[in-house]
């Protein structure tokens, strides 16, 4: 086992808590002057250095208020529409409350595009840049920003100034995923450009299944199938008979799915005979290669193709939207049913007014393939790194903690539910709160008639995007689960949705290649050539399965296709990279 940069840091900064706890205990009522301990500060010039010792003092990390002289800081964010104020809001006055530093706001365009190109023009035109930035940027962006000087590095903050993100993260995350949160966010010079914002909804990374629909099973006398054969027979039985008995033998849709969200009939199949999310890599013990040029692939193509020609497979999945597939399943006037399963997050198929067609659905595991292969494709856990400290920032130390305060547990609910003992409130009813295993109950909202949810509502209570705060899967899944307005939602929310998420959960290879940190340099040389192989690719496996080519005799013309695209140089480079990323 490596060990990693970040482990030494996490002692470190366990050492520099224990030693401050310490010194606290032994010199309280003592003057300040002999703060032996302190740790390195930025390279930068603090403002705050002429301000009194008591300053000093309360700038150690886990003191609040942060400041005692009068302080403002800058925040640089996108409006959102359903954000009425920034200023006068109930989020912003809590947190001038707590860190005692007053905020002033640069609107930028709700655009997300739109957004950037503003920040782009002011960082040309050298205008005064907010102190905080409060955008996402790509990796690459993010990197370039960071090595011409526009943001700062973070690294030291995180070793010295750091509090609130450990504690949080320590009693939520676990080592692994506060190391990737490390891992993901380091540009490759070593540098940490941007804050991580580590708020995961634990069920959406494996959200990719498909459900069926028991009643149908039932009329049939079949059970449940759990392989790639027992599938095909099972839908071949929709189809061969009246199974919703309206007397119409051939209106029955054996399976569906859409082009949207994880809506993809081919993913979940695929990883019947390989293990496949999208047009990314896999890797098996650090070496890394395309799934795509496989024979189990090809084998995947030929069931998915044999399910097409024999009218068992809609040929709609491949180009309907979600909102399309949704028309069909929350139709509440479209009595008998028609869908035999559907690949569909059903919290987004269903609607929210909840409809009597769900009781008729169960959901399925991943089927097993001819190789016994049945992975459930996942997205990872991973941070978002979205706000920046600015090179114009006069106090980057009292910019960092203000964002370390917004790490807090309390902040971090507050940041997204709202206003606490208004909004949302600690539980401990001792009911589990989610169904993977572990997750209890720990918060919950609290519901009022004309006060609907603060994030899907207008309101100046939030700020209505998560930035900077911490929710790690086990803290975001012992949010208490709602009421619901009746027993069709319940059991759309409850039965199909969050008690089917073990079936998903964990079920993939150890090793996953979902996001690659490519150097520029790496970038110029396979960008071209990566877009072009996933294009290519993305499209030909829907060729292949609905039969517009051939994968019999047109194989062998897809993979010289691929080869002379610059596979394998596109492969080489993504190991570098790969490398790089796993030797420190
Ligand atoms: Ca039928
Ligand atoms: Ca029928």
């Amino acid at each position: 086992m490596k060990k990693s940069r970040l482990t030494n840091r996490f002692i470190r900064l366990l050492s520099i808590t224990l030693i401050m706890l310490l010194i606290v205990a032994t010199v309280i009522g003592c003057t300040k002057s002999d703060d032996g301990n302190k740790t390195s500060t930025s390279d930068k010039p603090d403002s705050t250095s002429d301000n009194t010792a008591s300053d000093e003092e309360s700038l150690k990390p886990g003191v609040l208020p942060l400041v005692t002289e009068p302080t403002t800081l800058t925040i640089g964010i996108s409006q959102h529409a359903l954000t009425t104020d920034y200023e006068d809001n109930d989020f912003t006055k809590l947190l001038e409350e707590v860190t005692g530093v007053s905020l002033d706001f640069v609107l930028f365009p709700t655009d997300g595009t739109e957004a950037k190109q503003k920040f782009s023009l002011m960082v040309s035109a050298n205008q005064q840049l907010p102190d905080i930035m409060c955008m996402g940027f790509s990796d690459s962006e993010r990197y370039n920003y960071g090595t011409s000087g526009v943001f700062i590095p973070l690294n030291d903050y995180f070793d010295n100034d750091s509090y609130f993100f450990w504690e949080n993260l320590k009693k939520w995350a676990s080592e692994k995923e506060i190391e990737d949160v490390f891992k993901y966010g380091t540009s490759p010079d070593g540098n940490i450009y941007a804050y991580p914002c580590y708020y995961i909804d634990p069920g959406d990374a494996s959200a990719l299944g498909c459900w069926i629909n028991k009643k149908w099973l039932d009329n049939l006398g079949l059970s449940v199938p759990k392989t790639t054969d027992e599938l095909y027979e099972t839908l071949k039985a929709f189809y061969n008979n009246d199974v919703n008995g309206n007397g119409n033998q051939g209106d029955e849709i054996p399976l569906i799915g859409h082009k949207d969200w994880k809506g993809s009939v081919t993913d979940y199949l695929m990883n019947s005979f390989i293990y496949a999310n999208g047009t990314n890599l896999n890797a098996e013990n650090g070496k890394l290669y395309a799934p795509y040029v496989t024979d189990q692939w090809r084998e995947g193509l030929r069931y998915m193709h044999k399910l097409v020609n024999e009218g068992l497979l809609s040929p709609l999945s491949f180009s309907q939207s979600m909102a399309e597939l949704r028309a069909i399943l929350s139709d509440q006037s479209q009595d008998p049913n028609i869908i035999g399963a559907f690949v569909a997050h059903p919290a987004q198929v269903f609607g929210s007014e909840g409809v009597w067609r769900v009781m008729e659905y169960i959901a399925l595991p991943a089927m097993s393939g001819p190789e016994g292969v049945n992975w459930t494709p996942n997205d990872g856990w991973f941070a978002s790194y979205n706000t920046q400290i600015t090179k114009d920032c006069k106090n980057p130390k009292v910019a960092f903690r203000l964002m370390d305060t917004i790490s807090r547990e309390d902040m971090s609910i507050s940041m997204r539910e709202g206003v606490q003992g208004v909004d949302w409130e600690y539980t401990n009813e001792g009911q589990p709160s989610h169904v993977i295993e572990g997750y209890k109950t720990v918060f919950k909202n609290i519901q009022f008639a004309d006060r609907p949810s603060r994030w899907t509502s207008e309101n100046n209570t939030i700020w209505h995007a998560n930035f900077m705060n911490q929710a790690p899967p086990k803290l975001y899944g012992s949010k208490a689960t709602s009421e619901y307005p009746n027993e069709y939602r319940k059991y759309q929310m409850r039965t199909l949705w969050y008690e089917s998420v073990p079936l998903r959960y964990d079920n993939h290879p150890e090793e996953l290649v979902n996001r690659l940190i490519f150097t520029q340099q790496e970038l110029d040389e396979i960008s071209e050539i990566q877009t072009s192989i996933n294009t290519y690719v993305s499209e030909m496996r829907t060729r292949f399965i609905l039969g517009d080519a051939n994968i019999e005799t047109e194989w062998e013309s897809y993979l010289a296709a691929l080869d002379s695209m610059g596979l394998d140089l596109y492969l080489k480079i993504a190991q570098q990279c790969y490398d790089r990323m796993n030797s420190n």
